[in-house]
């Protein structure tokens, strides 16, 4: 691995092998110190980097005239250079000089895309000095994540959409750093509470901001079809009117908007994996389709708050079946059309209605036009009750309660059928219900969401480990090996996106817009499941979490994101 010249001398060694705790930035009694780098105290960061040194000496002060100077001729990083340059322009008001060099030389950021391959896809190393700043990584989306560090590493204010004045210094560091897992999704329900494209941007710069790479967007639900069909325009004309709790709208993205979202993401180096849900929570593809229906007539559309196991399409004679594949196929052609990325998921959770046979005629309708298509399934771990093409993705989002279970005579469902995956060769997304669904309140001040989960305050949504998600409670036979584990993905569902989401809601005024909802639920609970996604285990330490996350607030301030403060986590004292 390769450093670049550097001033400093190495002061403190925060790494893997090393962190036992006190090196770190751990412990409640150093929250504040944290806040401020000191020669014995590394930055404090979200997701925890692999290694992290702090360096005395001043560190690298960018001022209208830095440049930023991207090595060799990958166009690619050059666009990682511009949006860095973008990114740092709306608080310093700097419009930076990007540029491609061969021999970068001065000061500078210099963003160099030809480090070794054992850096891998998304890998990086970052060095800052009063000289310069150098992200080496091997090809572009290694800069990109180690952008989000450097973020990181500058004031606050850095993130405000407007003039700040401030000393725009990098703190002086040395960090070596690649994820543990390859897939860091967030979940976002655009079903139940429809996300106007602007929001859907916001929710992925957030994501990218955590060094997330794929946005899971549920398009379809109950309460509503989100994404146009050409071929059955009805989905939206008839499915795009409703979201739990209004009606007589038009709530769906047209496909350039889709396309806009996909863009969006792709220059953040996020996939976006688009959800088809089935064979249940289709009530608004029954309402825009007579033939989903065994009695061949739409149902109304549905704009309440109904949970599990509302309905599902007709599977109980050949006919219906051909209908459902047709309606499968189209709709899934046409969704893979306008994703680039290598996935489709195709629901099904929560239909406690079907029969084995219709289930299993849903899979094979549905796997066999994702197949058609040459992209991978992905589904909730029910799934697994029908016949997966190899390869699959199962996203398992069973609780730490299943855990006692696990081994025993009488495993609960979402073991078995966890085994059942395992048994298939599918791998896994870890979703635990418990730990990654973001809708779950914190606590009970939380105005919004759901707690059928019981609350699920940061720590708890921290202090997990996928590689146990399906192991006995002391950790050993896991259902689920490590070697099968993909990675993990928070779930913000928006099933009671309101006010006094204990009850059912009697106003829309009780709605507040989407983001707002989002924001709140989001922050804290997101930057958590990235660092499980991303830092290595032996990191893992709520008391050097907690410090670090209290430090992003300032952040999230300047961004103007409405986080939760919750008690408890040594938040800096407002100024
Ligand atoms: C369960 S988990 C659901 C969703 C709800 C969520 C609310 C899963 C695959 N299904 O339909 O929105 O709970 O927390």
């Amino acid at each position: 691995m390769r450093f670049p010249r550097h001033r400093g001398r190495l002061a403190s060694l925060a790494c893997t092998a090393a962190l036992t705790g006190s090196l770190v930035v751990g412990g409640t009694s150093a929250a504040h110190a944290a806040v401020q780098p000191t020669a014995s105290t590394p930055p404090p960061i979200v997701p925890q980097p692999v290694s992290e040194l702090a360096a005395h000496g001043p560190g690298f002060t960018i001022s209208a005239t830095t440049r930023i100077e991207v090595t060799g001729d990958d166009a690619d990083a050059l666009g990682v250079g511009r949006s860095l340059a973008a990114l740092l322009h709306p608080a310093t008001g700097f419009d930076l000089r990007v540029s491609l060099s061969r021999a970068p030389e001065g000061r500078a950021i210099v963003l160099d895309p030809e480090g070794p391959a054992s850096l891998g896809t998304e890998g990086y190393t970052l060095s800052s000095g009063a000289r310069d700043v150098r992200i080496t990584a091997h090809g572009a989306e290694g800069l990109f994540r180690g952008i989000q560090t450097l973020r990181q590493l500058l004031p606050g204010d850095v993130e405000s959409t407007t003039l700040r004045h401030d000393t725009w210094t990098v703190a002086p560091v040395r960090i070596t750093d690649r994820p543990r897992y390859a897939y860091r999704g967030a979940m976002l329900d655009v079903a139940r509470r429809f996300f106007p494209v602007a929001d859907v941007e916001r929710y992925i710069d957030q994501a990218a901001a955590y060094k997330m790479n794929t946005l899971h967007l549920h398009l379809t639900d109950d309460q509503g079809w989100r994404i146009a069909v050409d071929a059955i325009p009805e989905l939206t004309g008839v499915g795009g009117t409703t979201q739990s709790g209004f009606t007589g709208g038009s709530w769906y993205y047209t496909k350039e908007q889709y396309q806009q979202i996909v863009a969006y993401a792709k220059a953040r180096f996020i996939t976006v994996v688009p959800e088809i849900d089935g064979p249940g929570h289709t009530s608004a593809a029954m309402a825009s389709i007579p033939g989903l229906n065994c009695d061949d007539k739409a149902i109304p559309p549905y704009s309440g708050f109904g949970g599990p196991g509302l309905r599902m399409i007709c599977l109980t004679d050949p006919q219906h079946i051909a209908n459902a594949s047709q309606y499968l196929t189209t709709v899934i052609d046409a969704v893979a059309a306008l994703t680039p990325g290598p996935y489709i998921h195709i629901g099904g959770d929560e239909t406690p209605q079907a029969t084995a046979a219709e289930y299993n005629a849903y899979v094979q309708a549905a796997s066999s036009a994702v197949r058609a298509q040459g992209r991978t399934v992905i589904g909730w771990h029910q799934l697994a009750q029908g016949t997966l093409p190899a390869g699959s993705l199962l996203q398992y989002w069973g609780d730490s309660g299943d855990r006692a279970t696990v081994g025993s005579a009488h495993e609960a469902a979402d073991i078995v059928e966890a085994r059942e995956g395992v048994a298939q060769g599918a791998s896994f997304i870890m979703s635990p219900a418990d730990r990654a669904y973001m809708d779950m309140r914190y606590d009970a001040s939380t105005p919004y969401g759901l707690s059928w989960e019981g609350f699920v305050p940061v720590q708890k949504s921290y202090d997990w480990d996928p590689t146990t998600v399906t192991a006995k409670p002391d950790g050993s036979s896991p259902v689920v090996a490590a070697d099968r584990i993909a990675g993990v993905e928070a779930a913000l569902w928006s099933d009671r996106a309101y006010n006094g989401s204990t009850s059912l809601p009697t106003s829309t005024s009780q709605f507040p817009e989407p983001s707002v909802y989002a924001d709140f639920m989001t922050f804290p609970h997101l930057p958590a499941i990235a660092e499980i996604g991303w830092s290595p285990q032996s990191t893992h330490d709520w008391n050097s979490f907690s410090v670090r996350l209290a430090a992003q607030a300032p952040r999230w301030t300047a961004a103007g994101i409405g986080y939760y403060a919750e008690p408890g986590i040594p938040w800096p004292k407002l100024s």
